[in-house]
């Protein structure tokens, strides 16, 4: 079965309120594997581009400050599995918190569209654009889990 990779970062909000565990958990324990980690303040001109989608919005200038103010570090992840770009977006839920399901990351564990602690990419191509904007090759981990004929099949 085809395995797709996708990024998933915690945001300052998620780091400061202690849920980047709980975040790892629940990817580890669907079954996803984690591939590349890292924890680190963002430099605007990344958080701009990283955003690039959303320039001409109103709150853009606000989500960059908030993403690179340094009050808390992100922590980027790239997780990999079977149909993981559409199954983490399910798993974050809907981009307000007041609208996504209890059970999802947002749904359980905020309530401000503009404090919604994780970021998870939307699409095969922006799974791209993102894991090549947060990550270099070397810094990601090529390697089997063990159980993974428990997982796929
Ligand atoms: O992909 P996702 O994070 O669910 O939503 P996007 O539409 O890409 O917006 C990115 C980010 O921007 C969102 O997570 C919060 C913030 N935002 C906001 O502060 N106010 C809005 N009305 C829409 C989005
Ligand atoms: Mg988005």
């Amino acid at each position: 079965t085809p395995q797709e990779r996708t990024f998933i970062a915690v945001k300052p909000d998620g780091v400061q309120r202690a849920l980047v565990g709980e975040i790892i958990k629940r990817f580890e324990a669907r079954g996803y594997k984690l591939v590349g980690l890292k924890m680190l303040v963002p430099s605007k001109a990344l958080a701009e581009k990283h955003y690039a989608d959303l320039r001409t919005k109103p709150f853009f200038k606000g989500l960059v400050e908030y993403m690179t103010n340094g009050k808390a570090p992100v922590v980027g992840m790239v997780w990999e599995g079977q149909d993981v770009i559409r199954q983490g977006r399910r798993m974050l839920g809907a981009t307000n918190p007041l609208e996504s399901d209890a059970g999802t990351i947002r749904g359980d564990f905020c309530i401000s569209i503009g404090r919604n602690i994780i970021h998870g990419s939307d699409s095969y191509e922006s799974a791209l654009k993102e894991i090549t904007l947060w990550f270099n090759e070397n810094e990601l981990a090529d390697w089997q889990l063990a159980n993974t004929e428990w997982i796929n099949s």
